[in-house]
């Protein structure tokens, strides 16, 4: 058993369950969304209503090949007194579901089990049961080892759904949340069929015209405040490319891999203000906690946080920022 307490727990909470609700987060990635899906797949043919919501956000078009995600439903579209057990996958806390996120879990408390289950180290722990592991590289990887538990066979296209979040959050096994484990359970799924060719070319290679027209604008607006490195993708700049928020996504990983900057971030302009995506690179700089300064939060090298207020809010974070990641002990200079 990988999770001995927590998965008999949720098994119980399965059995005694006649409709499950299943949620996850906005601005759905690859991890959220395949959470959502696989957990759906791992209870098929089950006499349940099982429902999968996702906060608001659009879903990456790149993950169409996944089975039964055109039955992923907005938040909002959801009554959740319908449901006796509701599961929140790969969401923080109740926040990162999006506006209606506290309502929904607060609905949910008064009606349903509620677990969690998720693997960031910031998570609340807001659930009645928290399946949490931060030494996890994705929730799908939790979600693996928990199948395990509760003896679900793993079919080729639970696998390969398991197998797309891990790979997105790890972006294709290289970031530093990889580890043993996560080959370990890679290996899992890779034998149980998962199809990682069209993962890695649905996640990595093929894009749509629309993506490199919105790169290439984003790239050429970026600059430095500091050590930080930032662009700013606009409702204008989606219009002229035809490209969606989510064809963004990317972008900052890329400029986090820039000589000579110490943090990245990408700022999506909204009405009210910002949301703002940051990366870092190497282990001096926590980008957690520096979204963590914006109310934000997330992993020490991803995290993100909003602004609102105008260009000199905006001016206030890159300055913040920049000073924050400021190299604590000065490079003496002409010493040689
Ligand atoms: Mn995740």
């Amino acid at each position: 058993m990988n999770y001995p307490s927590e998965s008999a727990q949720i098994r119980e909470a399965i059995q005694r369950s006649k409709s499950i609700l299943l949620v996850s987060h906005a601005n759905p990635d690859a991890d959220a969304v395949a959470s959502l899906l696989a957990f759906r797949q791992a209870c098929n043919g089950d006499q349940r209503t099982i429902s999968m919501a996702l906060g608001p956000g659009t879903v990456p078009e790149n993950l169409g090949y996944l089975p039964a995600i055109d039955e992923l439903q907005p938040v909002a579209a959801i009554d959740v007194e319908q449901f006796d057990l509701v599961v929140f996958l790969d969401s923080a806390d109740e926040d990162r579901v999006g506006p209606e996120g506290s309502a929904l879990l607060e609905a949910a408390k008064a009606n349903a089990h509620v677990i969690n289950i998720d693997h960031h180290v910031t998570n609340t722990r807001y659930a009645d049961v928290n399946l949490l592991d931060a030494e996890a590289a994705a929730t799908c990887e939790i979600l693996t080892l928990l199948l395990s538990d509760l003896g679900v066979e793993l079919s080729p296209a639970i696998a390969t759904t398991l197998m797309t979040g891990i790979q997105g959050d790890t972006l294709g096994l290289r970031t530093p949340s990889t580890t043993g484990r996560t080959l370990e359970v890679s290996a899992t799924l890779l034998r149980a069929g998962a199809d990682l060719d069209k993962i890695v070319d649905s996640l990595f290679r093929v894009r749509p015209y629309s993506t490199l027209k919105l790169w290439a604008e984003a790239l050429g607006k970026t600059t430095f405040t500091g050590d930080l490195i930032w662009t700013e993708v606009t409702e204008d700049m989606l219009s002229r490319s035809g490209a969606d928020e989510s064809e963004a996504e990317g972008i900052v990983n890329f400029l986090a891999g820039t000589e000579g900057a110490r943090a990245a971030a990408m700022l999506y302009r909204k009405p009210d203000g910002w949301r703002v995506s940051m990366r870092s690179l190497g282990d001096e700089v926590d980008v957690s906690e520096l979204a963590g300064l914006f109310d934000g939060g997330g992993h020490s090298r991803a995290a993100g946080c909003r602004l609102s207020g105008d260009e000199s809010e905006r001016q206030r974070f890159l300055d913040t920022i920049a000073e924050q990641i400021r190299p604590s002990i000065a490079t003496p200079a002409n010493q040689n």
